[in-house]
């Protein structure tokens, strides 16, 4: 047992003073008191939420130590197959709700808090969001974790603690400004290890020489070094003890504080110009949203995370004292996106270079290790690093690049002889001025296997972007995970009245757990009470939405009005600029309309949320142009209630918990082809919200598990886009007349200096069209009216929108976890011996 491993003499005192954590109402209050007086060293005479926020925190937080410590004993005594999960992204948003409700204990805190004085909403809402993500990416690795952690999955994130997270989005003068995100300030779900440090290097040249035996080396030597210091960060699981560790690593300049003879010399400046130096590679998270840059800093971070994390990961798998052979049967690591692929490049240098394995040993273990998740088809978003970069920056590490393209193309050869141009379209090296180094093609030669995330994305992969590797692999190697959502934060947390409603008609909470569960509260689609609450529901939602809106913006919003929601980061391909036009296109209506003709229509409240990248020149200009639109429109007397448009600030993880419940429309209308899944889509169904959306990702399976009835689809089809991309270009481009109307309001100067969005409007009428707004705009308008009829009809508009929740169980990132744990990486889950009683959820 895990006792055992105490020396018997001390065992018993060790055993004796063994830290408990909370059990109760008063105990809670009395680890908030300690931690008030002592760790905090503040009065209790006068404490605010700020304190009380910090207080609860560190209480939960030993709560979730002693699991955490347990979890990792277990694991460790286990000796199973471990998954890491390497993301350069985790937008975990808030985690003192998340952890009170994961263990069970929020009523507990909610009573003990109420007894001190507090109300734990306004406790909650203290906190800053961890906000290490742009979007859909960063969150389902947040997601994951979840998962992970739930169904006791022996498994460790890592990823970059950086200093900043992205940035928070500020709107003036209808404009976004950013500012930066400082976020560190006061951490309590964080454990720095100081003791848990690597070595990281960079730079230098390669010695090559030859052994006793005449066997060829390669030493890496010189160049720059940068500590990684270890930040650990707990995750709690749902309704089980299980705790796995999020590792973060922050960068610190190797050679301790800084320079005493650059110092004492009077050259202070350059004597912390290396501690900075070293510190910059985790100061930011790159703000880019499917567009990669190819700067020399964010490959630093990418080899600084990748090398500290595999180092961490060959120094516990050491310690089993296993031969490397069984290296895959302990170690399972998913690469999120190409970002860690130098993992790939690393673990074959650590066991060639520095294990002294025969080149095709050590292959065969990297290639059982790895399997790597694509999350886009944009070639924009494709990673490419040159290679005079990485021959400076990683002089080894592309040798061994180089080798691995050399021994893959020769078996391309030998498999398909004389195919040149198949050898050049699937060469890792690009042959561009400067050469490239194509990293999603060595994630897939360094892998066993590839993972689109919805099916018409894996499909996509496999008949496009990498359509000659599966020539090349088989088919087999290419598979479909369809993403998932935790229903923990995203149905429990967010919309806890939702969630209690739910369980009053499956009898448990169960469905947490097993989301198929859902499919219960089909039965009660008809039952009157159940359908009274589940609109009271959604409006109280609606009026708490309604509320912030208004203290945020001054905007006053009739929460019975159709709520239409667009919150995700700005981009051309996701299209807000359509939805924007389409929101003038309503406006025109309504003016033109009579008095008369004017109650006619359905009051609405169009609703957008996402930053741009500061760099994104275009997707500035849509923000502009919707808060234009909201000065105009929101002022007009001739519109009243009739329509609001409301562009909400910095949208985050929090904001996301906030708004989501309260849709009652959202919209995923990304050109087809274009979005590889989208996640959101997922939440707001989940959160008895219809949408509106296009046949792209996974909206295609959405349809197919609640069914065509209770979704509103438009718009061409992926199979459609190149030939209409085609037309476009060759001069068969007649706009859509109603788009005509449109443009010819925002020119006119309707919405300020029509200038301001002129780029809009030419990448549309002038630029071929490449998002297809115009060929979509009829029917996505159709499509509007068609939801406005049937929001008329509250009736079926609620049975749309129960019988739709109650067919949402697939999208449970617990099913997706399965599928990886048991398609991709081969491991299972820990058992619990022993569930502690106070663990069962309530
Ligand atoms: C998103 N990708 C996809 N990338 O766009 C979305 O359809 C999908 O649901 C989601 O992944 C999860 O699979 C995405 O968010 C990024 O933000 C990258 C950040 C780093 C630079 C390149 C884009």
């Amino acid at each position: 047992s895990v006792e055992a491993s105490i020396p018997e003499p001390q065992r018993e005192a060790w055993l004796k003073h063994q830290v408990g954590g909370f059990k109760d109402k008063d105990g809670f209050e009395s680890n908030f008191v300690r931690h008030i007086e002592t760790t905090l060293a503040r009065s209790m005479f006068n404490c605010d939420e700020t304190a009380a926020y910090a207080a609860c925190s560190l209480a939960f937080r030993d709560r979730l130590i002693l699991e955490w410590n347990r979890t990792q004993q277990r694991q460790t005594f286990a000796d199973s197959k471990r998954v890491y999960y390497l993301s350069l992204e985790f937008l975990m948003g808030r985690a003192l709700d998340n952890a009170m409700l994961n263990i069970g204990q929020k009523e507990l805190a909610k009573g003990g808090l109420s007894d001190l004085g507090f109300r734990i909403e306004d406790v909650i809402q203290q906190e800053h969001d961890a906000a290490l993500g742009n979007g859909g990416l960063g969150r389902l690795a947040a997601c994951f974790l979840d998962s992970l952690a739930s169904l006791n999955y022996p498994a460790w994130g890592y990823g970059l603690r950086y200093r900043y997270g992205i940035f928070k989005q500020e709107i003036i003068d209808g404009y976004q400004v950013e500012v930066p995100d400082y976020w560190l300030d006061f951490n309590p779900w964080e454990f720095p290890r100081h003791d848990v440090t690597v070595d990281i290097q960079f730079y230098g040249y390669v010695h090559k020489s030859t052994d006793e035996n005449g066997k060829a080396t390669a030493r890496w030597e010189g160049g720059e070094t940068v500590k990684a210091v270890a930040y650990d960060v707990p995750i709690p699981g749902y309704a089980t003890p299980s705790t796995n560790n999020l590792r973060l690593w922050s960068s610190k300049a190797a050679s301790g504080e800084f320079d005493f003879q650059k110092f004492n010399s009077g050259d202070y400046e350059s004597s912390v110009a290396d501690q900075q130096r070293a510190e910059t590679i985790s100061a930011v998270l790159y703000p880019n949203d499917n567009l990669e840059r190819g700067k020399e800093l964010r490959l630093k971070q990418q080899y600084f995370w990748v090398a500290a994390s595999l180092y961490d990961i060959v120094r516990r798998f050491k310690k089993s004292r296993r031969a490397w052979r069984e290296f895959p049967d302990q170690v399972a690591i998913q690469l999120n996106d190409t970002h860690p692929t130098l993992a790939v490049v690393e673990l074959q240098r650590i066991l060639v270079d520095l294990e002294g394995l025969e080149w095709d040993e050590a292959w065969n273990i990297v290639t059982n290790t790895f399997g790597y998740t694509n999350h886009t088809v944009l070639p924009e978003a494709l990673e490419k690093w040159s290679v005079p970069l990485i021959q400076h920056l990683l002089p080894r590490h592309l040798q061994i690049i180089y080798d691995i393209n050399l021994f893959f193309l020769q078996s391309v050869e030998r498999a398909h002889p004389g195919d040149r141009d198949l050898l050049a379209r699937v060469s890792i090296i690009e042959e561009s001025q400067p050469k490239m180094v194509r990293m999603a093609y060595l994630a897939i030669v360094g892998s066993h296997k590839v993972n689109g995330v919805a099916e018409l994305h894996s499909d996509l992969i496999k008949t496009t972007i990498f359509k000659d590797f599966v020539t090349i692999f088989g088919p087999d190697k290419f598979t479909n995970v369809t993403n998932g959502i935790t229903p923990r934060r995203w149905l429990h947390q967010a919309n806890p009245r939702l969630s209690d409603l739910i369980a009053s008609k499956t009898g448990t909470h169960d469905f947490l757990k097993d989301l198929t569960l859902l499919n219960k509260i089909e039965l009660s689609v008809d039952d009157p009470a159940f359908r009274k609450e589940w609109a009271a529901i959604k409006l109280a939602n609606k009026a708490r939405l309604a509320e912030y809106i208004k203290t945020t913006t001054g905007i006053v919003v009739n929460p019975s009005a159709l709520f239409d929601v667009q919150v995700k980061r700005i981009h051309e391909y996701k299209r807000q600029q359509m939805n924007i036009f389409g929101v003038i296109h309503r406006y025109l209506r309504i003016k033109a309309a009579s008095p008369e003709e004017r109650k006619k229509f359905l009051p609405r409240v169009s609703i957008f949320g996402g930053k741009a990248a500061p760099g994104y020149w275009m997707a500035k200009q849509i923000i502009h142009l919707i808060n234009s639109v909201g000065s105009v429109v929101n002022n007009d007397k001739d519109v009243g209630d009739l329509l609001k448009v409301v562009f909400l600030e910095d949208y985050n993880v929090s904001k996301a918990e906030l708004i989501i419940p309260a849709s009652d429309i959202s919209e995923h209308i990304s050109t087809a082809g274009t979005e590889a899944s989208g996640t959101s889509n997922m939440k707001f169904v989940l959160n008895g919200g219809l949408i509106i959306g296009t046949c792209d990702g996974a909206n295609i399976e959405i349809t197919r598990e609640i069914g065509e009835n209770n979704i509103f689809l438009f718009g061409n089809l992926a199979e459609d886009v190149e030939d209409l991309r085609h037309a476009h270009n060759y001069g068969q481009h007649t706009l859509d007349p109603d788009l005509v109307k449109v443009f010819e309001a925002i020119e006119k100067g309707t919405f300020g200096d029509s200038k301001d969005f002129a780029g809009m409007i030419t990448a549309v009428r002038d630029h071929g069209d490449y998002y297809l707004v115009s060929d979509d705009f009829q029917s996505y308008l159709e499509t509007h009216d068609v939801i406005d009829e049937a929001y008329r009809n509250q009736e079926d508009w609620i049975t749309k929108c129960i019988t739709s929740v109650s067919r949402m169980g697939f999208f449970t990132s617990d099913r997706c976890i399965n599928e990886y744990a048991e398609g991709i990486w081969n491991i299972e889950p820990l058992p619990i011996e022993t569930a502690e009683p106070e663990k069962i959820n309530s």
